[in-house]
């Protein structure tokens, strides 16, 4: 099954890089085609301008159309709605079309420029060497208008590349709580993953992702970072909850060591957001002061089978 996978997004180089590229294959094109022989000087002169013009511009183009990245609109609805979060989608766009509009526009300044150079008007290397001159100068300043479109798709592309992978066709499950209420560990038990858990809060600063495999089938569960009742949140915690309306089921991590009425207004967030089950799961943490006692379910297993059940039970519906 094709899905879009992050991981596999080309990231272009930075614009200058781009251009040092291009130089570079045009001065490799020239020095395989000083090897050759030629009738005459002039001869000489007019192939290495133009096919080293040649190789230059297809090198650009070829550079700039791998620059441009699946687009947002393009992407699958979940990502479509995590990207809202992180960047603003119609100045990507805006950028895809301003590099996609200008290669056309390389590609015929360096056929009109070629064709002069083949002209039988030009009749000396000086001449040959002005109009190579003038098409560089042409080509680089075109180059220059879109540096920041360059740059634009880029950055998508560095974000689109390191988002998590979550294929449509499975479902997400979401893990959220407080900070520090035992989401990692309880993600590192159900998957058998090695995710980093800290005796602090705000240790999770990632959305780790993972298969879980049920006995009705397969589903992707989502480590989130700590959600806190405060109105500022970071990258990160905005895009845990973008995920949100995704998710099929979420599992609250409750912790008796954390105030109830924190627990709480977490809970109220996340319901105006959903109407998916929330299942109550309970960190236990011996030793530690109890404010509260949650009501929910306490171990790995047990969860599991409760998940199993609610997944069927939609199925059934
Ligand atoms: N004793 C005991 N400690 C636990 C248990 N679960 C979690 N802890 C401890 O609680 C602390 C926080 O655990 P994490 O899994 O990192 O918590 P988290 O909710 O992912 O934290 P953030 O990512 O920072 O929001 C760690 O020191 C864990 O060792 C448990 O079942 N028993
Ligand atoms: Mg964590």
């Amino acid at each position: 099954m094709s899905s879009f996978q992050p991981n596999r997004v080309n990231i272009p180089p930075p614009p200058d890089r781009l251009l040092e590229n291009a130089f570079a294959a045009a001065r490799r094109k020239q020095e395989e085609l000083r090897q050759r022989s030629y009738k005459t000087p002039l001869s000489r002169g007019k192939t290495l301008a133009k096919d080293t013009l040649k190789a230059f511009t297809r090198s650009l183009t070829q550079q700039l159309h791998q620059a441009v990245p699946p687009l947002p609109s393009a992407l699958p609805p979940r990502y479509q709605s995590i990207i809202r979060i992180l960047t603003n989608p119609d100045e990507v766009e805006r950028a895809a079309r301003r590099v996609q509009h200008a290669i056309p526009i390389f590609q015929r300044i360096t056929r009109a420029i070629r064709r002069s150079m083949s002209s039988p008007r030009v009749q000396t290397r000086s001449e040959v060497d002005r109009l190579k001159r003038h098409a560089i100068g042409r080509l680089t300043s075109l180059y220059n208008d879109i540096r920041d479109a360059i740059s634009i798709l880029r950055d998508y592309a560095r974000l689109l590349h390191d988002l998590p992978f979550l294929p449509e066709e499975y479902q997400i499950i979401l893990i959220m709580g407080l900070p520090n209420t035992g989401k990692t560990t309880l993600y590192n038990q159900l998957t058998q993953s090695e995710a980093e858990t800290a005796a602090y809060a705000f240790t999770t600063q990632r959305l780790n992702t993972a298969f879980l495999t049920l006995p009705t089938g397969r589903v992707i569960l989502v480590d989130t970072p700590g959600l806190l009742p405060r109105r500022e949140k970071n990258e990160i915690e905005r895009l845990a909850e973008a995920l949100i309306p995704h998710a099929r089921l979420i599992i609250l991590v409750q912790d008796p060591a954390q105030e109830a009425e924190a627990h709480q207004i977490i809970e109220a967030h996340i319901r105006e957001k959903t109407s998916a089950p929330l299942v109550h799961y309970v960190q236990e943490k011996p030793g530690m002061p109890v404010l509260w006692q949650p009501e929910g379910i306490r171990s790995p297993d047990e969860l599991k089978e409760t998940l199993s059940r609610l997944l069927h039970e939609d199925h059934d519906a």
